[in-house]
Formats: C-alpha cells, structure tokens, sequence
C-alpha cells in the first residue's frame, strides 16, 4: 500500500485510521453499525502512526491534534470528526437518518 498523502474520496464517509486500539475503535463501530443498519458506507485509509503521517499538514487540517482516528464527512464539507469517534459515529448516524 503506498503511503497516503491526502483524501481519497470525495463523498461520504473517510475514516483515516490505523490498527492500534484507538484506530481500531472507529473502524469496529461502523462494522457495528453496517451489520446492525446496512449503513454507512465508508472508504479507508491506513496511517502508519510510525512513519508520522499523522503529523503531515494535509493530515493535521483534517485533525488538528496529529493523532488517528480521524473520520472525514464529505458530505458536510469535509468535516474532520476526532477524539472519541467511534461514539461521535454513532450520533452522526442517528442524526443523519431520523
Ligand atoms: N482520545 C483519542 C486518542 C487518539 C490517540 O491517542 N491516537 C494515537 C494512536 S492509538 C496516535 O495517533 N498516536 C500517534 C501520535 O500521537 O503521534 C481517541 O480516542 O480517538
């Protein structure tokens, strides 16, 4: 896989993550939530947190700390959801299909 050096998508859901505990939390709530409600889709990205990817300016403008996860909406302008993102999914979820 080549290094990433920017988003790929350019609608719904980008989640920037990598395998560690915090990474992973993301990526296993929206499992949960496609099993549970066949949605939402996503696309995703590793970010090799050793090599420091998560310190790049294109990275940090989507997620001001440096840290992984960060969950990207492209359908809200590009908003770059952090800190806690596997709850923040889930409200995104439940807010975007009341
Ligand atoms: N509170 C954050 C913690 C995020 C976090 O600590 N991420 C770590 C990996 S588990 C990270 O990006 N470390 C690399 C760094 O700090 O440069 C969350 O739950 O999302």
């Amino acid at each position: 896989m080549s290094r990433p050096t920017g988003l790929i998508a350019n609608k719904g859901l980008e989640l920037l993550t990598f395998g560690t505990p915090n990474g992973q939390k993301a990526t296993i709530i929206l499992e949960e939530l496609k099993e549970a409600y066949g949605g939402p889709d996503y696309i995703w990205q590793s970010i090799n947190i050793m090599e420091n990817i998560q310190k790049e300016e294109w990275f940090t403008k989507l997620g001001p700390n440096g840290r992984i996860p960060v969950l990207v909406d492209h359908d809200k302008g590009g908003l770059g959801i952090q800190e806690g993102s596997g709850k923040l999914v889930d409200w995104h979820w439940s807010a975007s299909t009341d």
